[in-house]
């Protein structure tokens, strides 16, 4: 039995399934997930000595790969003069300051612990500033395990195939209209009959939790424009491509602003910590200068500050230029076998998705017509070649500026292999 083994079966009798997150079980894709025992640079090494690629970051958190030494003596210095104060650090106004810098939408922000945290807070602040209580998301987005947004997500619990999930009261799941992604004539019909309702609409500008999916032409820019009619919150979740699709998130990448922006993953360099910010009028409202609560034990804590701003300091316009001719060698390297295959991709930037379905999905309905038994051997015939993708046809792979064409090379050899294993 291997070491990775006898974990998960200790693990399973003290954490629901072993493990502390769903999409880490592997459910969705067979097999046992390996236990890791540490990371070094582009690599995870498992508990009993297995090297992978590594092609998850994180789900998207890692910029520079494992254990960046800009980082880590960053969070070793911080944290030898304490690691939470509970009171404000010059640190946290210079770590707001480089974000209100970078992007574009964010003129005033407020730092919390994950990206759960942010969407609900940025949603709640949107209901208190309008006094509507509606909001709006889309199928096949997620927004984080909380009960508003827990209505047709699309990241953990579509990949359970559960709609919604059990806990969620009726009352506040009628508070949240569900549309389908990249369908700007399903918005405007809804706004045309109930736009004075709406508090907000919640999107991720690239949707990465139905495997990553770009906006069609025009549609954040006609998002942009019915919310602004309406007098709705525009909020763009960029907790996943937020300072990974470009400096300034997808919001720089495809030229639209909107109101309000959640930030997670990237913002904390490995850490827990997440942001949620936009404009000054609308953040002004949460407590103490407004009525609209939100507080946060270990927001901004200084430990979390310092790794964020170490990433953010090496996050330079060189290494998104080689995070972007990484990203592009493999697509490229791929291209003729996905297309041998009869599968498809998208990738905006860093992050990618292959789809087992000739046609590139641009929707939920489109992503769930994806072969996922094919994907699951897919995955497996990847991980056989020590190349460590998402366990999920809903998620998306994601890359690091510690990446080179050595590594380029191993990734397009693991998925051409694993697209023969997936046909096989
Ligand atoms: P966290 O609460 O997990 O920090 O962030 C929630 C969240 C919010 N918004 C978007 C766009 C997200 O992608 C996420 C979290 N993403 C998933 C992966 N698809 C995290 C992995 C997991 O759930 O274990």
């Amino acid at each position: 039995m291997s070491r990775s083994s006898r974990w998960l079966s200790r693990g399973e009798k003290v954490i629901p399934g072993g493990v502390n997150s769903p999409v880490r079980a592997f459910s969705a894709v067979g097999g046992e997930p390996p236990f890791i025992a540490r990371g070094e640079g582009v690599e995870l090494i498992d508990e009993d000595g297995h090297h992978y690629l590594d092609c998850i970051c994180s789900w998207g958190a890692l910029m520079l790969g494992h254990a960046p030494v800009e980082v880590v003596g960053a969070i070793t210095k911080a944290a030898s003069a304490g690691t939470t104060y509970g009171a404000p650090t010059g640190a946290e106004v210079e770590l707001a300051e480089e974000l209100v810098d970078r992007v574009p939408s964010i003129e005033m922000v407020r730092l919390c612990s994950s990206g759960t945290e942010a969407t609900m807070h940025a949603i709640r602040l949107a209901r208190g500033a309008t006094g509507r209580d509606l909001i709006v998301k889309f199928d096949g987005c997620y927004h984080g395990a909380h009960d508003a947004c827990l209505v047709g997500a699309g990241s953990g619990v579509a990949t359970f195939g559960i709609p919604g999930s059990p806990g969620v009261p009726e009352g506040t799941a009628q508070n949240t209209v569900v549309l389908p992604y990249n369908d700007l004539a399903a918005v405007e019909e809804l706004f045309a009959e109930r736009g004075g309702a709406i508090a907000a609409v919640i999107l991720e500008p690239v949707a990465g939790n139905m495997g990553c999916i770009p906006p069609r032409e025009g549609y954040l820019e006609g998002l942009r424009a019915v919310t602004q009619r309406h007098g709705t919150v525009l909020i763009f979740d960029e907790v996943m491509t937020g300072l990974r699709v470009a400096r300034g998130g997808a919001q720089e990448r495809f030229g639209v602003t909107p109101d309000l922006t959640c930030l997670g993953k990237v913002v904390g360099g490995g850490l827990p910590m997440a942001a949620f910010g936009g404009r000054a009028d609308l953040m002004r409202e949460l407590a103490p200068t407004g009525p609209v609560y939100q507080a946060g034990t270990l927001s901004g804590n200084p430990v979390a500050v310092a790794a964020a701003r170490a990433t953010l300091s090496a996050l330079t316009e060189a290494r998104y230029a080689h995070l972007e001719h990484v990203a592009a060698a493999v697509e490229d390297g791929v291209r003729d076998a996905v297309a041998y295959h009869g599968w498809s991709m998208h990738r905006v930037g860093s992050m990618f998705t292959l789809f087992a379905r000739k046609q590139a999905p641009w929707d939920f309905a489109e992503v769930k017509e994806c072969d996922t038994r094919a994907f699951g051997r897919f995955f497996r015939g990847a991980l056989s070649c020590g190349v460590y993708l998402p366990p999920s046809q809903f998620e998306a792979v994601f890359l690091s500026a510690a990446m080179t064409e050595v590594h380029v090379a191993t990734l397009v050899g693991g998925i051409e292999a694993a697209l023969v294993a997936a046909n096989a």
